[in-house]
């Protein structure tokens, strides 16, 4: 496990209140609207380096309201280039939005995207939209801790709703759903195979399944398919994952999907799950922190320790068997602390 690093860019600024607002130099900055210092401060959360910590105490308190938009499903889906035009709805709606791509495939680069079909430019001045990438490899505290504090950071920030693209392949993904507030997995017509990665893990935590890409021949029956498979899964709080066709080179069914999501949100907010959600959501990542102590601790206690040392001798001279060894070891950390 990493051992603190020193500040070594910039002089930390200590989370320094006191001021009216009781917020310090860097959080003030943050809720500004100061660009470049929400770009610094997530890498901060990208590195793990305390000062992000500490900013990010002072601002908890002013977030988690706006909606979190998980978007997730297969490569090359078209995921990148239906956020891009849920950003320009929502631009024209008057939304602010932050966007986090983790592990991009497909980079947002300068605010477009650059697929070799579509290329969507948008005003590169517009202060109402953020992008960020973010490497899932390499976080100090881990991608959903880093992704938690990234948005909390762009809802500071000012954005009225935040999206999160992942590339749906695997537990990653998993996690950072489990972030969102609504759930938004995107698939192609044909699905194939992956209706049997849907039901293996994503299916059961969609809220809203997009046929992106709908232009293409076989785009109804897959939009039956997947409304038989939402219809026969058991309705978590009174909502069925909504369908919802869509073809970005037509420029279709942008609207439905944001409408799907609103409803989705109020939903949530009519039968209490939101609630639920919330609290879960807060357990989750307590756990997660709590845990990373522990073992950060139990390390610290553990290197450099004789007892420790001759029980791994132990059980390499197959002396001791690693059960009974990590039950002493665990006894005698409990005992220490
Ligand atoms: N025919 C068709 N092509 C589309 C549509 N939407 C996106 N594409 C194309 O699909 C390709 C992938 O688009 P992206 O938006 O990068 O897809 P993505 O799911 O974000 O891809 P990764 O992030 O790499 O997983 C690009 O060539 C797009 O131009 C659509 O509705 N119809
Ligand atoms: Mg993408």
């Amino acid at each position: 496990m990493r051992a603190p690093r020193a500040a070594a860019r910039r002089p930390a600024p200590p989370g320094a209140t006191g001021s009216k607002s009781g917020l310090g130099p860097v959080a003030k900055r943050i809720q500004a609207g100061d660009r470049r210092a929400l770009a610094r401060l997530i890498s901060d959360v990208e590195a793990g380096r305390p000062e992000a910590r500490s900013v990010l105490r002072e601002l908890y308190p002013r977030t988690g309201r706006a909606p979190i938009i998980g978007v997730t499903g297969p490569l090359g889906v078209g995921k990148s280039s239906l956020i891009n035009e849920l950003i320009q709805l929502l631009r024209s709606k008057g939304k602010k939005v932050g966007v986090i791509a983790v592990d991009p495939s497909s980079p947002f680069s300068g605010g477009a995207v650059l697929g070799d079909r579509i290329r969507i430019e948008r005003d590169p001045d517009d202060t109402g939209v953020f992008f960020r990438s973010m490497a899932s490899r390499g976080h100090a505290g881990g991608v959903s801790q880093s992704t938690r504090d990234a948005i909390r950071l762009l809802e500071a920030f000012g954005m009225d709703v935040v999206i999160v693209e992942t590339v749906g392949s695997g537990q990653v993904d998993v996690e950072i759903h489990q972030i969102a507030t609504t759930r938004v997995v995107v698939v192609v017509p044909h699905l194939g195979d992956e209706v049997q990665t849907l039901k293996a893990g994503l299916f059961e935590i969609a809220d809203v399944f997009v046929v992106n890409k709908s232009e293409l021949p076989g785009a109804e029956r897959a939009a039956k398919d997947l409304r038989e498979l939402a219809s026969l899964s058991v309705a978590r709080d009174g909502w069925t994952p909504r369908v919802v066709p869509t073809s970005v080179v037509e420029r279709r069914g942008t609207e439905d999907l944001w409408q799907a999501i609103l409803d989705h949100e109020e939903a949530l907010h009519q039968s209490g799950a939101g609630e639920r959600a919330r609290r879960e959501r807060a357990e989750q990542e307590l756990r997660e922190l709590l845990l990373e102590r522990i073992e950060r601790m139990a390390r610290e206690e553990l290197a450099d320790d004789t007892a420790w040392t001759s029980l791994l001798d132990g059980v390499v001279a197959r002396e001791t068997d690693p059960y009974t060894a990590a039950d002493r070891a665990f006894h005698e950390l409990r005992r220490r602390l």
